[in-house]
């Protein structure tokens, strides 16, 4: 059950970010619109936001859920591995000391990306990936162990469709993950029901539950059925122009 969530406003210059897709430059306009969507969705499943304003000095600094890891029972600030992103983690210290008395900090050389570490109840799923180095999972792994955690490894170095390991899984509660098809097979994930992405929806295989709704990509028909027929309750949100940018719907808030 979560609470809270914390988003950042996007800048207008959203579009300097990083990506690696090809599809197109992000329009603002709808840029704003779908973050303020996505804001009115987290207001609808019960959530109290607390709303960063735009910082113009990291415009991917709207992608939040990478620079911090927010636990039940601690909280840790990453190091996010792309030069570009390395400052945006001060602010959101800031915004999170009244929350979480007791703060870790990633540290180099480690790095770390918050859309890396996917939690499932009491066990997080740790990537390696171009963004996330072994140095920053193994002192993520130490925090979690010290928080009463257990931790996995997953290296998705080799997926080139994947910019961070939940591009490719979701764990959405009662024991369910959604996963892509290249990690459906995953020897960790034999213990979970599997909802598996077909390759042309493999984008909405980043999703989010939120309380009673999973949050998930518009357009993506066969997911969104696939979830109705195992009990979900999803919850669809234009993710066009943040897709761009090589973001999903995870990396828009922290929750907690
Ligand atoms: C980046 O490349 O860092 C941003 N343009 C997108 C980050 C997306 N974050 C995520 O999936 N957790």
């Amino acid at each position: 059950m979560f609470r809270n969530a914390i988003v950042r406003i996007p800048g207008k210059n959203f579009a300097d970010g990083l990506t690696t897709v090809n599809l197109g430059v992000p329009r603002f306009d709808r840029v704003l619109q779908q973050h303020a969507s996505y804001c009115e969705a987290l207001l609808a499943c019960g959530l109290t936001l607390t709303t960063l304003e735009a910082d113009l000095r990291y415009p991917d600094s709207t992608f939040l859920e990478d620079t911090a890891i927010l636990t039940g029972r601690g909280a840790i600030i990453t190091h996010p591995g792309a030069p570009s992103r390395e400052g945006e983690t001060a602010a959101v210290r800031e915004a999170i000391r009244r929350f979480f008395p007791a703060i870790f900090d990633i540290e180099s050389p480690g790095t770390l990306d918050g859309g890396d570490i996917c939690e499932a109840e009491d066990h997080f799923f740790l990537g390696l990936s171009q963004r996330t180095n072994e140095e920053g999972v193994c002192q993520l792994g130490l925090y979690l162990a010290k928080l009463g955690y257990t931790s996995s490894v997953i290296d998705s170095r080799s997926m080139a469709s994947i910019l961070h390991l939940k591009s490719g899984i979701s764990y959405i509660g009662d024991n369910t993950m959604v996963v892509t098809e290249e990690l459906a097979n995953h020897e960790f994930f034999s213990g979970y029901e599997r909802i598996t992405v077909t390759p042309g929806e493999s984008y909405a295989a980043n999703c989010v539950r939120v309380n009673q709704r999973v949050l998930v990509a518009a357009g993506h028909p066969q997911l969104n059925a696939a979830l109705v027929k195992c009990g979900f309750n999803p919850l669809p949100l234009d993710m066009s122009e943040f897709q761009k940018m090589d973001g999903g719907l995870s990396c828009l808030s922290l929750r907690f």
